[in-house]
């Protein structure tokens, strides 16, 4: 049996790949396991079905036997445990591709998510003006960190691992808005990630979500 994630049946960002199931995707295509998807709305992401697996209501999930999981985060580590290609065998450089996944959630991810509030559901509040410059300094200021950490490195840790995984999806979320483009090994490290034929399997099974949604 394959496992089954579950995914937006509408995506609000029409299959671009910034809701957090190409994250799984991602890792899934990474290590070549198959996996279902249940498409679920808006409203069915909140019904007690739903609720029973993630009690935020959100997604994904990730369900196999009897196992359920939610948080990306919680989710591809442990697609990577579970299967061979996304950490390394050694126990040193293991923990710290982990620690990668960990500061790319709870480091980076937290002012990312920040802006794109900023961005799309605050807009209207007349404080926004002022305080967008200030979310994208403290960006700024965690790219630049990173920039210089990565260096001339292809990847933040020896091989492509989880780490980088999560990394470069969380900094996809910042396309458009310039800030990573101050950086141009990340900008180049970004694009090593999408380059990967794993993520162009999980982008374009995401992104037919939306397309066979507009054509039917
Ligand atoms: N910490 C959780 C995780 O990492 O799994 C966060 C999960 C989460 O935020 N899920 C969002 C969700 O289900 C989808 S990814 N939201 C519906 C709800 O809360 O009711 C966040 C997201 C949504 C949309 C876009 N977009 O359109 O650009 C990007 C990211």
């Amino acid at each position: 049996m394959s496992p089954t994630i579950t995914a937006f049946k509408a995506s609000p960002d029409r299959g671009r790949g910034l809701a957090r199931d190409m994250r799984v995707r991602w890792a899934l295509e990474e290590v070549g396991q198959p996996y279902d998807v249940r498409l679920l709305s808006f409203a069915e992401m909140k019904e007690p079905a739903h609720l029973a697996l993630h009690p935020f209501g959100q997604i994904p999930t990730y369900e196999d036997g009897d196992l359920a999981l939610f948080e990306s985060g919680a989710i591809v580590f442990h697609i990577a445990e579970r299967h061979a290609g996304l950490l390394p065998d050694d126990a040193n450089a293991r923990a710290r591709a982990i620690t990668w996944m960990f500061a790319a959630l709870s480091t980076m991810e937290p002012p990312i998510v920040d802006r794109m509030i900023a961005m799309l559901l605050e807009r209207d509040q007349p404080w926004c003006e002022q305080r967008l410059p200030l979310v994208e300094d403290r960006i700024r200021s965690r790219l630049g960190e990173l920039s210089h950490r990565l260096g001339d490195a292809d990847w933040l840790d020896g091989a492509f691992s989880a780490g980088d995984l999560m990394m470069v999806s969380v900094l996809l979320r910042l396309g458009g808005s310039g800030l990573v483009e101050e950086c141009p090994n990340l900008s180049a490290y970004i694009a090593r990630g999408e380059a990967r034929p794993a993520y162009k399997r999980a982008f374009a099974a995401q992104l037919a979500v939306f397309t066979a949604a507009s054509s039917g």
